[in-house]
């Protein structure tokens, strides 16, 4: 068995995340984790809070409290809500750990070494009042474009203009309001990612397998796009980790704090040393390290597109640059975004379904299946409430929720609350177990792909195959002239409730648990052979009739939905 270290992309720690944020890294990734550990492989899956950079300090400031303590409250939400939505991580970290800390200040010492990292003098706002330089984006005034008096250094959020704060009429610290402003010279570190070129493109060159939609991103910044341009990884903010060199001060650094997007991704390695930490395993560095025993890891990353450069660009750089034998992630797979009936999801204008409002209307299964049956692979997908209604109608409670609830229902009236033992299988029951084994053999086949819509839809497949068959075998008919035979075919479908429950448990892995615990076993195995995994409760096997495992969504239902989340969030 293999050993697989899975990481989704650390999400923002600036608020709560909204669908489309979740089904673009957190939730694929841990459909996948859950799929490998049901198929006995070793798993280590981790995921954390970005904590660091401007975002965070602007949403803390917005909330009126102290940076650490905002993202301390915030980490806290967030890690409620992955465990709402089931996400099994084996650890959830944050960035701004202590182990993050030393390793980002590791890296940038080992790149220091090699050469790869370059001081360079600018010229930046400094605020005499703040006692501080001023990020672009702390930097407000009148934009020379369209005269909005609150344009930002960055951009003008009016009219859109790219600024530079230089550009702003009035400039104004967006911190204190203050005017005493001026432009001072200061030290910032580049890191080389030009020199690093041939490395990378060999590297990428080399992952054959990778989806088109990773490959074609970073090709294309790494060819024809400036994605390899030396990029500063320092900035001017109190909040982050400081800049060092290892353990040793780093001369005109003073102050300063490296640039969120060079830390980030050093705490997936980090988050391996916090889960030591925090007790719940023994050595980090074998699934880390290729000299340690990371050999023979497969390390697998997920996230959406936009992230895809500093994926395949930026942490590789610092990961070669190094010098050292850190594990390299051997495939990416990335997603397109997810609309919001007709319009996009936003953060910034709380437009759309966000993770905590999911979980208050309805239970995660339902948002989890429909959000990875349309996982926006090949293209965007679109969110719709006659969507979402239909899905959960058909596939959850029509075809899954049905099946369990008659099989279970009908065998109590006619043979009570144990698996029936008369009667053998048939011809009937071979076709459905050669048909069962087919659909099977395909859908580990995209589930080991990480195709995760296709994995989908042969599960659905599988779902309604046994749909088929019961209503064939019609046992409520086959009863009256056969009791014997209705016995056995209720025996198969018994078994197929654990069947469902086993492979589904990657997709809705609440349903399954509640099957399993149904069918009063604890029988995991996957399906190797299907003959075999049919004849799991053996006849005299006792079993309950769970409660209706999914509540259709009513059309008052949607259409209070629709208009309660049609606006922005307050
Ligand atoms: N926090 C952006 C995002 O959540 C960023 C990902 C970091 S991955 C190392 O989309
Ligand atoms: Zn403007």
């Amino acid at each position: 068995m293999a050993r697989h270290l899975i990481t989704s992309a650390i999400p923002y720690i600036n608020g709560i995340k909204h669908l489309g944020n979740l089904v673009g890294s957190q939730l694929p990734a841990d459909l996948y984790a859950r799929y490998l550990r049901g198929r006995g492989h070793e798993v280590l899956f981790l995921c954390a809070t970005d904590e660091h950079g401007t975002p965070a300090e602007l949403a803390a400031a917005k909330a009126g409290k102290p940076v650490a303590e905002y993202c301390a409250e915030m980490w806290q939400v967030q890690d409620k809500l992955g465990q709402g939505f089931r996400l099994s991580f084996d650890h959830f970290g944050r960035s701004s750990s202590e182990q993050n800390r030393k390793l980002t200040q590791h890296f940038a010492g080992k790149l220091f070494e090699a050469g790869l990292i370059e001081e360079i003098t600018e010229k930046q706002v400094y605020s005499n009042a703040d006692g501080r330089f001023l990020p672009d984006r702390y930097i407000e005034g009148t934009c020379p474009n369209c005269g909005y008096d609150k344009a930002r250094g960055d951009q003008c959020e009016n009219c859109t203009k790219q600024l530079d704060p230089t550009d702003l009429i009035d400039p104004r610290s967006a911190i204190s309001g203050s005017t005493d402003l001026e432009v001072r010279e200061t030290k910032h570190l580049y890191l080389k990612q030009s020199q690093m070129r041939d490395r990378l493109n060999a590297w990428i060159d080399d992952q054959k397998d990778w989806p088109i939609l990773t490959t074609s991103i970073a090709k294309k910044w790494l060819n024809d796009g400036d994605g390899l341009r030396d990029r500063g990884i320092t900035r001017d903010l109190d909040w982050g980790i400081p800049v060092k060199r290892g353990d040793d001060d780093w001369p005109g650094m003073e102050g300063k704090v490296f640039y969120v997007w060079f830390d980030a991704p050093i705490e997936y390695i980090a988050c391996g040393a916090e889960w030591v930490e925090a007790g719940k395993g023994e050595d980090w560095e074998r699934w880390w390290r290729t000299d340690k025993g990371a050999d023979d890891v497969r390390y697998t990353q997920f996230m959406g597109k936009d992230n895809v450069p500093f994926h395949t660009l930026s942490f590789p750089a610092t990961i070669l640059g190094s010098g050292e034998p850190w594990k390299l992630v051997d495939y990416i797979k990335s997603f397109n975004y997810l609309n919001y009936d007709g319009g996009q999801f936003s953060t910034s204008q709380g437009r759309g379904i966000f993770m905590d409002q999911a979980l208050e209307i309805l239970p995660a299964d339902y948002w989890r299946w429909w959000l990875l049956s349309h996982a926006p692979e090949s293209s965007d997908a679109e969110f719709t409430w006659e969507n979402f209604q239909a899905s959960v109608n058909k596939d959850l409670a029509d075809v899954l929720g049905n099946f369990v609830s008659r099989v279970t229902k009908f065998c109590r009236s006619k043979f009570g609350e144990t698996v029936p033992e008369a009667g053998s299988y048939g011809p009937d029951e071979t076709a459905l177990i050669d048909t069962l084994t087919t659909r099977i053999r395909a859908y580990e086949k995209h589930m080991e792909a990480i195709e995760v819509r296709k994995s989908a839809t042969e599960l659905r497949a599988i779902w309604v195959a046994g749909n088929e068959y019961l209503q064939t075998a019609a046992p409520w008919s086959t009863f009256k002239e056969d009791p014997d035979r209705a016995a056995a075919q209720i025996r198969l479908a018994l078994n197929l409730i654990r069947l469902y429950a086993v492979i589904s448990a990657p997709f809705i892995p609440d349903a399954s648990a509640a099957m399993l615990q149904a069918m009063q076993t604890d029988d995991c195995h996957w399906p190797d052979d299907m003959a075999q995994a049919l004849e799991s409760l053996k006849p005299g096997h006792a079993f309950s009739v769970p409660e209706v495992l999914f509540a259709k969504i009513t059309d008052d239902q949607r259409e209070d939905w629709a208009a309660r989340f049609a606006g922005t969030r307050a």
